[in-house]
């Protein structure tokens, strides 16, 4: 029975850089979590009778949500829903669910490295049938709808048993429980050389993989240690817990001190550390004594991956987010392929990874990805690395300042500054946005400011132009400074200070990166006026 319920609309539902992103008690306001569906329902056409994928990264009310996106599709004509076993998917696996068995789109529900919890956060994103983040029509569709949004379709029926893999019907429609892990497993063999990987392992080679408690521990189980055959115990912290164990799930040197400290802890420390998020997307990877920086990863991952079966015709090109640092554009220059420069989100890649022009793309905030699906995918990054190390036989650390020795380094850190007062921030951002044109030859020491302008994407494919994107500062000799608010948080405002020098001289590749970076820190905070503007003294996390 199809009930059709009145509901009054909430002002803030607006989706950021990932979908809607809020603490789990906004959420569980009466019909908040309905509203946001049935706007994204609301929004779509054509899926009458069609698949809907569903999943999440297991966090608080990840359960509770995912019942009601079944009664909810089943009264608004879906055909069929596809679920994962426990209400389970990663965001990558929930992409490639998507793609391989040609759904019309998906409702991820994941609020990816923020923590989660009675308290904490939750997030609800709906992705489209190329398996991608929806674009910003969709996106400011759906927040239209949210605005006026006066009622809510959903079917009168028990919840679904989640915990076992077969075939249901709820409300008429059909639900398929789905293992979570096969076909994303099978994907990764096919794109990657298990048999060369096997091999390293079974030459003792040792790694860790903190899977943080969140959901990548049942897929890093069964590919690291079960098909790749690394010994049990490799994979750490692998029950996803609806509070991440009380952590932020967030791959960073921050949240994943422990593995940090353990990979530099001297010549007993594993060849090989990796840690990814909530949500599955992110990676984070260490070598023996070397922290290697997303920015820095992607360059190296592109250079290499014709190493890989899945790759070994070589890339399209490579697509990078704007405050991601210019490593991976040396790469390209020297590959003579394309290189894009989109906004933060994965969003943006979709057009280009569809339209072949890209095959790998990356942010610096630890997502990188290629076109086998439409999301960033940690355990993707950390297979190709070891692929990569399989088949050159060398170390990290050599591996790593090879490409340095033949490209050149990018220092490049971000600081945040997390939970400022909003009008703070946003102040801070308009007063640079006002005197950008009084920037260019600007000095701050020995730093003379070349250019600076507020960042707007031209999509190369559908014409479309996201406007305000970040501020950038550009120096003479090619350092950079960018500014941008978050598009994640849930509470306050979130200020990011991109960080970046290039350094071409092999004699200055081992500097230590806060100090290779200091006079630009030191410009960021004349220009910006962070300290009085924040009230803060020093960033809350550095990375
Ligand atoms: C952050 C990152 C961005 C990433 C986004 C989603 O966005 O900077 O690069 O795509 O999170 O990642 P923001 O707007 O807070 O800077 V995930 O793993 O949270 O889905
Ligand atoms: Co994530």
């Amino acid at each position: 029975m199809i009930s059709t319920v009145a509901t009054k609309p909430f002002s803030d539902q607006k989706p950021g850089t990932s979908g809607l992103r809020k603490k789990v008690p906004v959420f569980q306001q009466e019909n908040y979590a309905e509203n946001f569906i049935q706007s994204i329902f609301d929004s779509l056409e054509g899926f009458q009778g069609k698949t809907l994928v569903v999943g999440g990264d297991g966090r608080y009310y990840n359960r509770e949500v995912i019942q009601k996106v079944i009664k909810m599709a089943a009264a608004n004509g879906f055909g069929k829903v596809m679920v994962g076993k426990g209400g389970i998917l990663s965001t990558p696996a929930a992409s490639h669910v998507i793609r391989k068995y040609k759904a019309f789109g998906g409702i991820i529900l994941s609020a990816s490295h923020n923590p989660g919890g009675p308290t904490e956060d939750f997030g609800i994103k709906y992705n489209i049938g190329n398996g991608g983040p929806a674009p910003e029509k969709i996106t400011d569709a759906i927040f239209a709808r949210s605005k006026v949004i006066t009622s809510y379709r959903i079917v009168a029926a028990d919840d679904l048993d989640l915990d076992n893999i077969g075939a249901f019907e709820v409300g008429g429609m059909q639900v398929q429980v789905i293992d979570p892990v096969s076909d994303y497993a099978e994907l990764m063999e096919e794109l990657f050389d298990f048999s060369a990987i096997r091999n390293l392992f079974g030459l003792g080679f040792r790694m860790v993989f903190d899977a943080m408690s969140a959901v990548t521990g049942p897929y890093a189980k069964e590919i690291i240690e079960r098909r790749l055959r690394a010994p049990e115990g490799t994979v750490r912290n692998f029950t996803p817990l609806p509070d991440f164990g009380g952590h932020h799930p967030d791959p960073n040197l921050v949240h994943a001190k422990e593995l940090y400290d353990e990979m530099m802890s001297g010549k007993d420390a594993p060849d090989f550390g990796a840690a990814s998020d909530g949500d599955g997307d992110r990676n984070l990877i260490i070598g023996k004594g070397i922290f290697v920086t997303p920015s820095d990863s992607l360059a190296i991952l592109a250079a290499n991956a014709h190493l890989a079966p899945g790759y070994n015709g070589g890339i399209a090109g490579i697509a990078r987010s704007m405050p991601t640092s210019a490593a991976a554009d040396k790469v390209a220059e020297k590959l003579g392929i394309g290189i894009y420069e989109t906004p933060t989100g994965w969003k943006f890649f979709g057009n280009l990874l569809d339209a072949g022009k890209v095959t790998i793309c990356g942010e610096e905030s630890a997502g990188t990805g290629s076109n086998h699906v439409r999301e960033k995918d940690g355990l993707w990054a950390v297979l190709l690395w070891l692929n990569i190390l399989a088949v050159r036989g060398e170390s990290m650390q050599d591996i790593v300042s090879q490409h340095w020795a033949t490209y050149g380094r990018n220092y490049y850190s971000r600081h945040d500054y997390e939970a400022v007062d909003a009008d703070a921030a946003n102040g801070l951002v308009d007063t640079l946005r006002a005197k950008l044109a009084t920037l260019p030859g600007a000095k701050f020491g020995d730093l003379v400011v070349s250019a600076a302008d507020d960042f707007a994407y031209h999509d190369p494919i559908d014409q479309s132009v996201s406007k305000s994107q970040g501020i950038r500062i550009f120096f003479e000799g090619g350092s950079r400074i960018v500014f941008r608010l978050s598009g994640t948080g849930t509470s306050g405002a979130t200020l990011r200070v991109y960080i970046e020098r290039y350094e071409p001289d092999a004699n200055r590749h081992d500097l230590e990166t806060q100090s290779a970076l200091a006079d630009l820190i030191a410009a960021a905070e004349s220009i910006a006026e962070i300290s009085s503007r924040t009230g803060r003294d020093a960033p809350t996390v550095i990375t």
